[in-house]
């Protein structure tokens, strides 16, 4: 389904997601739901993090002194545009792909630098929110006004669908923040060859991989010291109650990170602080936790260069630049169709 919207004053965004705003289907969460806390080491998928207080909850965890990430592409972004900037446009007009745009606050920064350049490109920023794509051009039409902006509302393969479709010059796709990381690895292997098969000769995708670096510094991240990590997790249980009329204390679950340094996982739970009985109305029925069972929710995966270089072997992709901040923490990698 794709239905091109355009109302007085806005401009016009496509639309390929059924849901209003980017909020998932009621039914697929409370199934999710339902499964996950029906298996023995019960689960929750960290992709329900992001309603608008959890969307909230990380804009402040990108802002936390310990959370080094964003701080890190930001300086990969900034120290090393023009170098990014000309490598992506060498081969002439592209698409520029933003997959899970957000306000694309990283982004704008390469933006600036092609525009500078003269480097020809349209941008087409992906998003699930159909709010924040629609801000995201009206701010860019007035910031940027040459740059052409066609943003997309969907799912990210969804969208690629759709690109195929109706974009037919080379395509840079950009995938920024580590989001690759939150991915099982069967799922990011699944998913970059996925990627690679909207992509053709000359196409490249920009990803943005978090390293393996010291184990506390990671720990650190994930578990900062004012709680908002704590209140993002804790956060997927509220949305529980406020969505599925779950009856879950927030008070008796506590937040627990915990990195895994031979695999390069940072794998976060909520614990049960005591045993207890969670009520969910969309379920119809009731949940038991015993004293400090816990509820996985999110793995976070950190990279080493060999593995980033062997995901692109065995996804049909080359390395072609790795960009790297001056801590080495963090790695925008440039990655050619093979
Ligand atoms: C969105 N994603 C890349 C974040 C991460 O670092 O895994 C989500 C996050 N979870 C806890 N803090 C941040």
């Amino acid at each position: 389904m794709k239905t091109l919207t355009s109302t007085p004053n806005k401009l016009p965004l496509v639309e390929l997601h059924k849901e209003p705003d980017g909020s998932v289907s009621k039914a697929a969460f409370a199934k999710d739901v339902e499964a996950g806390l029906s298996k023995k080491n019960k689960t929750l998928s960290s992709r329900y993090f992001y309603d608008s207080r959890g969307s909230q909850l990380f804009q402040d965890i990108m802002a936390l002194p310990e959370y080094y990430l964003t701080r890190s592409e930001f300086e990969v972004l900034t120290d090393q545009k023009e170098a990014i900037a000309a490598e992506v446009a060498a081969e002439g007009f592209f698409h520029l792909i933003d997959l899970g745009a957000g306000d694309a606050l990283k982004t704008k920064i390469l933006l600036r630098e092609l525009h500078k350049q003269k480097q020809q490109f349209d941008y087409v920023p992906v998003d699930i929110s159909g709010h924040a794509m629609q801000e995201l051009t009206e701010r860019l039409h007035h910031e940027l006004p040459d740059v052409p902006v066609q943003a997309v509302v969907g799912e990210y393969i969804q969208a690629l669908e759709w690109l195929q479709e109706h974009k037919s010059e080379r395509k840079v796709v950009l995938f920024l923040g580590s989001n690759i990381g939150n991915f099982t690895s069967d799922e990011s292997m699944a998913f970059l060859k996925i990627v690679r098969s909207y992509l053709g000769s000359g196409d490249k995708l920009l990803m943005g991989m978090d390293l393996r670096k010291d184990p506390n510094t990671i720990l650190d991240a994930y578990d900062d010291k004012t709680g908002v990590t704590a209140a993002f997790n804790l956060n997927l249980l509220r949305r529980i109650n406020e969505e599925l009329g779950g009856n879950f204390d927030l008070n008796c679950f506590s937040h627990y990170a915990t990195y895994d340094p031979q695999a390069g996982v940072m794998r976060s739970y909520l614990v049960s602080r005591k045993r207890q009985e969670v009520w969910i109305e969309a379920i119809g029925k009731m949940f038991s936790f015993t004293a400090w069972e816990t509820i996985h929710t999110e793995n976070s995966h950190k990279y080493s260069l060999e593995q980033a270089q062997e995901m692109g072997k065995a996804t049909n992709f080359s390395i072609e630049t790795v960009f790297l901040d001056k801590n080495q923490y963090f790695a925008d990698i440039l990655f050619a169709v093979k």
